[in-house]
């Protein structure tokens, strides 16, 4: 059924990549390309409601095409290129996925190009930033619309109302203009709970599918598949354990409601939501036959959380799926991982997982972080995924409101004692829609020069009462410093190439870049890491 209407020729795009650069020339972390889930499932419901969906993924189709730029690396199809796609493939509309926070001041710069050329055609944003901000998000002329929070299905609802079949009032989520006047369809309801300029709806008036078994699988036939598996690193930065290699995704949403994560946002307070995993198995079938894929990354927000579900998953999987690969790069729950799950993980090929341990002090974890993490368990559960050759990440966050030097110091030395094959700190980013950035605005803590736009996860935000913003930062790297001097050689993970001293044309290409064997030290002059 093709549809009849003004707008009925959709373009998605996926915005460029970017890399930070350290100030001695390094890159800060590897490049990614990886296959962008939530727009194929966004162009999945579109064409089963009868509408024409292309997609240009400025990343992977230009994965090769690096500049330095803003001391970052940038990497995607070049400005021209853009521009030819789009003039080819005459979109009615144009929709612009935004994952990540650092990237909005690109993704501006992108709509206001494409303004520039089509200026008839307009552009809508959705992805996890514009959740967090959408009224800042509509302050950029040359963005149209937002759509926040999970938009399967209305990102439907809301062409049908551009094409007339249906009353604005009805397209969940929605912020546009009207008389020069930013306004949303989100007040229809009552929030379960409310911020500054952000509101937690539970799922029945969250306006995102309830049923997720209910939607169709990803449109992967209309995206680059080979750009993403020829591309040299994976997802979450290790090595390419199968070419042919696939994300999927088996519930949405958290039980938890962590007080610095934007999960309530984009998918209901505690909008948690499982599929059978009949249909889970359904999918991983209908990958392997129709793309030949050998490795597939669950991009679930909290996988192991239900238990029971997932022992009984990992079982089919092990019995229908033996020679498939499997890993998990969100972070994993570690309370969720008894003997018998890891065991299961072990028979099922999972073959890598990141435990999200956040803060070493209980009394942190009490407070701030709702999946209360059993910090006494960490250890033991790493040894034993370990000794069933699971390959372990550690992930810890410092720099809390309120946070005192030694529960952080506590964090430091319990991620230099376990024996993980890496670990990643991140410095405390308030995201916005979060409870902990009203938190830093309220009691005015964020740091002088704080720019929501410019987030990097080593940088300090927030002021805290015993330690400034420079020493937060040197306790990162000066663990850096000494795990790269201790455990390098250990290390076989991203680890090795997160601390390595790209010397080496080989460092540079394992880590995904092509061109760039060495950023001048004096572009970076005057910047702080
Ligand atoms: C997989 C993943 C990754 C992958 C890459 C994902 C990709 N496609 O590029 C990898 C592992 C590489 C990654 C890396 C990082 N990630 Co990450 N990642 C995720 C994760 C776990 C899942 C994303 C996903 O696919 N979800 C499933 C799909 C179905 O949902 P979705 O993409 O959100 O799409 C839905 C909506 O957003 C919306 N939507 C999406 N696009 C569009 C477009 C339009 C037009 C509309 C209307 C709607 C819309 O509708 C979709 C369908 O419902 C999220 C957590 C999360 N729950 O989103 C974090 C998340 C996106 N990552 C995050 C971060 C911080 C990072 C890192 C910076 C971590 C680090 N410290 O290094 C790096 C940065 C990578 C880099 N340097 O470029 C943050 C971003 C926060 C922010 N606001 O900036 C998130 C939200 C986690 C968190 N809560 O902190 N990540
Ligand atoms: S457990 Fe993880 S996904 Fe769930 S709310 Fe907390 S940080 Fe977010």
């Amino acid at each position: 059924m093709a549809i009849k209407g003004s707008y009925h020729r959709i373009l998605l795009i996926n915005p460029p990549g970017k890399v930070y650069v350290l100030p001695d020339g390094t890159p800060a972390h590897r490049k990614h390309c990886t296959p962008p889930l939530g727009l194929a499932y966004i162009a999945a419901n579109l064409l089963q409601n009868g509408y024409e969906v292309q997609v240009m993924d400025i990343l992977a189709e230009g994965y090769k095409n690096e500049i330095f730029k803003n001391q970052s690396i940038m990497y995607g199809l070049s400005t021209e290129d853009m521009l030819a796609r789009i003039e080819k493939a005459k979109p009615d509309i144009i929709g612009i996925s935004v994952l990540f926070s650092f990237l909005i001041f690109e993704v501006f710069e992108l709509c206001e190009t494409i303004k520039r050329h089509f200026p008839y055609i307009p552009i809508v944003l959705g992805g996890q930033h514009p959740s967090g901000a959408p009224e800042d998000v509509m302050k950029c002329d040359y963005v149209d619309y937002v759509i926040v929070a999970e938009s399967d299905q209305s990102m439907v609802f809301f062409l049908e109302s551009l094409n007339g079949r249906l009353p604005r009032s009805e397209v969940p989520n929605l912020y546009y203009r009207e008389s020069g006047e930013v306004k949303n369809t989100l007040l229809r309801h009552t929030p379960v709970t409310k911020g500054m300029g952000w509101n937690y709806y539970n799922l029945k008036n969250a306006g995102i599918p309830a049923d997720i078994d209910k939607l169709p699988f990803p449109a992967w036939d209309i995206f680059p598949l080979k750009d993403y598996w020829d591309s040299e690193v994976r997802i979450g930065g290790g090595d390419v354990v199968r070419k042919r290699h696939a994300v999927m995704i088996s519930t949405r949403g958290c039980p938890h409601a962590c007080y610095f994560c934007t999960s309530p946002l984009m998918s209901g307070y505690r909008g948690y939501r499982m599929r059978k995993n009949e249909e889970v198995i359904r999918e991983i079938g209908w990958l392997v036959s129709r793309y030949d894929i050998g490795e597939i990354a669950f991009l679930d927000d909290n996988f192991f959380v239900s238990k029971p579900r997932v022992k009984r998953l990992l079982k089919m999987i092990a019995a229908e799926f033996p020679h498939i690969y499997f890993h998990v790069p969100g972070g994993t729950e570690v309370n969720a991982l008894d003997h018998e799950m890891i065991d299961l993980m072990a028979e099922a090929n999972f073959y890598k997982v990141q435990i999200a341990v956040e803060a070493a002090d209980q009394g942190v974890q009490n407070s701030l972080i709702d999946k209360k993490v059993k910090v006494d368990q960490v250890p033991e559960t790493i040894d034993y995924l370990k000794s069933r050759g699971i390959e372990t990440r550690a992930l810890f966050m410092i720099g809390f409101p309120g946070e005192t030097r030694a529960q952080i110091q506590k964090t430091i030395d319990l991620a230099k004692s376990l024996d993980v094959d890496d670990f990643y700190i991140s410095i405390v980013t308030p995201l916005p829609g979060t409870p902990v950035y009203d938190e830093c605005i309220q009691k005015g803590l964020f740091v002088d020069g704080f720019d929501v736009n410019k987030h990097r996860y080593s940088s300090a935000k927030i002021k805290l009462p015993d330690t400034t913003p420079d020493e937060l930062e040197q306790i990162r790297r000066d663990v850096w410093q000494e795990v790269f001097n201790e455990k390098r050689k250990k290390m076989k993970s991203i680890a090795g190439d997160r601390l390595r001293q790209f010397t080496d044309v080989r460092d540079y290409e394992r880590a995904g870049f092509t061109i760039l064997n060495n950023i001048p030290k004096s572009a970076s002059q005057g910047n702080k890491k």
